[in-house]
């Protein structure tokens, strides 16, 4: 029995058969996280249904805190329970994906619970999960429209299931008639019922940019740059030209410091 579990010649070590897989240098990722059952989390706290601001405000405390914490993404982009953190110029670990993943799926987690009981009365143990997408340089717009495309779909479809739940459809009727329903009979259903789908907060529809501006501050006899960290609830569509150049402007601002740029 004892020979099963000790054996004195075995390398434990070596069958940490995942510890040194690594993200290809020089090449910008995309870490995502998701909430684990936040349907579940939201109901707990208290959310309020379909969207809410506090909610949406813990997301991205948990998301600011990945800048807080050491790392360096170039942006991070928050929808629903999600945050998106781009990493191009800086990686940590380097680009171990068991760390990158575990750790930042932690400090989100964490990040998230301590900062729920903070704005609702209830509270709830949230975890995420983590996955890494190889991106490059011409994808990173793509990979945001692609993300931004699809919270605008569950922005829709939230607004209408709880529209269904309100009118007194059970879950599975609601979900039900949801799925056989055209997306012109969506707005319509929701238009008559006084809820305008492209006039909701532009937060629920487009979701939440976070990043760090650069800003000039006067220390001692001379001009020195900062970085502060900047929230954009107001996002136009990555698909824009507005969007476009939104995007390349928080890139460059994310460069590396050159001298006396200091993040804050
Ligand atoms: N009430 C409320 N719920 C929200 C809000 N934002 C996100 N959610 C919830 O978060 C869920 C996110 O979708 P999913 O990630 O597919 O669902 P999940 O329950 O987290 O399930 P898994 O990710 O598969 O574990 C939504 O379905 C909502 O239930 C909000 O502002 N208010
Ligand atoms: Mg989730």
């Amino acid at each position: 029995m004892r020979g099963l579990y000790w054996n004195k010649g075995f390398n434990h070590s070596k069958h940490e058969v995942f510890s040194q897989l690594c993200i290809p240098p020089d090449v910008p990722f995309f870490v995502r996280l998701d909430g684990r059952r936040f349907q579940a989390v939201s109901e707990t706290i208290g959310a309020e249904k379909p969207f809410d601001e506090k909610f949406a405000k813990c997301l991205v405390a948990s998301a600011k805190a990945m800048f807080q914490s050491g790392f360096s993404p170039a942006l991070a982009y928050v929808a629903s329970d999600e945050i998106n953190l781009l990493f191009v110029y800086a990686a940590p670990f380097r680009r171990r994906v068991e760390k990158i993943s575990s750790i930042l799926a932690g400090v989100a987690s964490s990040a998230f619970s301590l900062s729920a009981p903070k704005l609702f009365e209830k509270t709830s143990i949230a975890a995420f999960d983590a996955r890494i997408i190889v991106s490059s340089f011409e994808k990173i717009a793509e990979y945001l429209a692609w993300r931004q495309g699809d919270a605008w779909r569950n922005h829709n479809n939230a607004h209408a299931y709880w529209l269904l739940r309100k009118t007194g459809h059970n879950p599975s009727e609601a979900a039900k008639m949801l799925k056989g329903m055209k997306i012109k009979d969506l707005h319509d259903l929701l238009f008559r019922h006084g809820v305008n789908l492209a006039q909701t907060p532009a937060w629920q529809r487009r979701g939440i940019l976070i990043f760090r501006e650069p800003y000039k501050k006067r220390a001692q006899n001379r001009v020195v740059t900062r970085r502060r960290i900047r929230e954009n609830w107001s996002l136009p569509l990555f698909t824009s030209k507005e969007g476009k150049a939104l995007i390349q402007q928080v890139l460059e601002w994310a460069k590396p410091f050159a001298e006396g740029v200091k993040a804050v």
